[in-house]
């Protein structure tokens, strides 16, 4: 029996103390035949336990059986097994995040209005959680509706260092519905650190393309091939760089979903959120009408709908309302460029379940972004003019894999800078070949054009930019600090599509971007 010592360390609250744990194995199921997981666990001897209105969160290391696929799973679970976090508005989120893996870890609260230092990205707000380590975060909670909380260090998003987080507010009129979280994920067997070394090692041997001029960059010419133009055979590659072996809806293929009883006559809030590394999809209610009321956290004005798009890193909330008999729903989820697909299924108690296929009849296209021009916010920002726009450009170099904002590739990158009190405006280019999901952290913005489109678009975290199209949104600068503004596809955060918003005057010791090539060491 191995044991490892958890010592304290504190974002925000004082203290240090103790707790010795003991390292065992057990295997616990999911509840589904296909989707068994083996957990190494620590259990603890010595209890200095967080007080009793904190929220002990484990991270621990595993394995999942897919279909007869095992790969690498990481969880991230409550005492009692309640995968994530839930929360209220108005209360404190008061977290102890213990690291029960073998691996550093760093926990990003994505779409999270919080003080930067606790905003969990390694190198820049704070240093990485090591093994046998419990690091506290505490903050008011300012917001409710859909978020989600994952791994920000390394590759470890993809074995999936992901789960819900959801925060609730006792004054909303719908406060007692039926709530039915979605957490979908895209699965592969393989270790992602060989994805990334065979995407890098793949397209060198397929030689440069043509010449991109990086705007906004080192003037310098940067070859690559995603100006837009098409190269035969990469279509495919355009729509995802990673062929995945399944997607999981809550961790569980459709050959034995989650099944949700439901009332006839009551609606269910459906919270989807896109944990995927690198997979768009498609939401799919089949025969229900479906109301979006709201995007990533924030309440849109409600528009009807079967079929929604969602990209990675952001959150859908349905209200659906349960027709009169018994019947079974599946809510399907396809990805982007596959036929995989996933989902499960709300039934009223009676129900039969029907079987359903983990494969779709047809491939699915790509995302077009056409919903985003449809989306209004509830509550968008109040009139102001723009003080400050920040021209952030896409690029990619497919020949070498590396992927850029304005012509920097992190960590080798200068911080797009905003000063307190300004209104922010900041324009997305993509002359690439891909779709990117770019997601700023610390802040809520909105969508307020797409393409020369004006727009009061929806308030959000996370914006799609397909290839060719511009897009623009807008925030008001209030929270000081260092944010990361990134492409939330792993592999092109990975190869350096990723950057810095800083706010003027502010600095912090842990800002070492440099440092952040450890993550990909070992
Ligand atoms: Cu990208």
């Amino acid at each position: 029996m191995q044991s490892s010592q958890i010592h304290r360390s504190t974002s925000a609250a004082p203290g240090a103390a103790h707790l010795v744990l003991d390292r065992r194995t057990f295997i616990g199921g999911l509840g589904s035949a296909t989707a068994m997981i083996v957990l190494p666990s620590l259990s603890p001897r010595r209890a200095t336990a967080a007080p009793e209105d904190w929220t002990v969160l484990r991270i621990t290391e595993g394995e999942i059986d897919v279909n007869g696929k095992k790969g690498q799973a990481y969880a991230l679970q409550q005492a009692d097994g309640t995968p994530g976090y839930v929360g209220t508005k108005g209360q404190r989120f008061k977290v102890a995040l213990q690291n029960h893996t073998r691996e550093p870890v760093a926990i990003h609260w994505h779409g999270i209005l919080l003080p930067n230092g606790q905003d969990g990205v390694p190198y820049v707000t704070q240093g990485p959680i090591k093994p046998g380590e419990e690091r506290r975060y505490d903050f008011p909670i300012v917001q409710a509706g859909t978020f989600w909380l994952h791994s920000h260090f390394g590759l470890q998003e993809q074995p999936m260092m992901t789960a819900p987080l959801i925060l609730k507010d006792p004054a909303d009129p719908h406060h007692g519905e039926q709530n039915v979280v979605m957490m979908l994920n895209d699965f592969t067997v393989r270790d992602p650190a060989d994805i990334l070394a065979e995407l890098q090692g793949k397209a060198l041997k397929a030689g440069p393309g043509g010449t991109m001029q990086m705007p906004g960059g080192t003037g310098k010419p940067m070859p690559g091939i995603a100006t837009g133009g098409k190269t035969p055979g990469m279509d495919k590659a355009d729509l995802s760089d990673v062929t995945y072996d399944a997607l999981l809806a809550n961790r569980r293929t459709l050959a034995d979903p989650e099944v949700e009883r439901v009332r006839p006559g009551h609606t269910v809030r459906l919270r989807l959120i896109a944990g995927g590394s690198g997979t768009n999809f498609f939401i799919d209610t089949g025969t229900l009408d479906a109301q979006a009321i709201a995007v990533d956290g924030e309440d849109i004005v409600p528009f009807a709908g079967r079929r929604f798009e969602l990209a990675v890193a952001q959150r859908l909330d349905l209200r659906i309302s349960i027709p009169a008999g018994e019947a079974a729903y599946p809510i399907l989820v396809q990805g982007e460029g596959t036929d995989l697909q996933t989902g499960l299924v709300l039934a009223t108690p009676n129900a039969a379940v029907p079987a359903l296929s983990p494969k779709a009849d047809a491939v699915a296209g790509a995302l077009t972004n056409a919903q985003e021009l449809r989306l209004r916010a509830a509550r968008p920002l109040p009139a102001k003019s723009v003080d400050r726009t920040l021209q952030v450009a896409l690029n990619g170099d497919m020949a070498k894999y590396i992927w850029a904002l304005n012509g920097q590739s992190w960590p080798n990158i200068t911080p797009l800078e905003v000063k307190q009190g300004e209104r922010v405006e900041i324009v997305f280019t993509n002359p690439t070949g891909m779709s990117h999901p770019m997601h700023l952290h610390g802040h809520v913005f909105q969508v307020t054009e797409i393409d020369g489109t004006p727009l009061s678009g929806a308030r959000r975290d996370t914006v799609l930019v397909t290839p060719r199209q511009t897009v623009k949104v807008q925030f008001d600068a209030a929270y000081p600090g260092y944010w990361m503004l990134h492409c939330h596809l792993l592999y092109h955060q990975a190869a350096g599509m990723q950057t810095v918003l800083k706010y003027v005057g502010f600095e912090d010791a842990n800002y070492n971007p440099q440092a952040s090539r450890a993550e990909f060491t070992r």
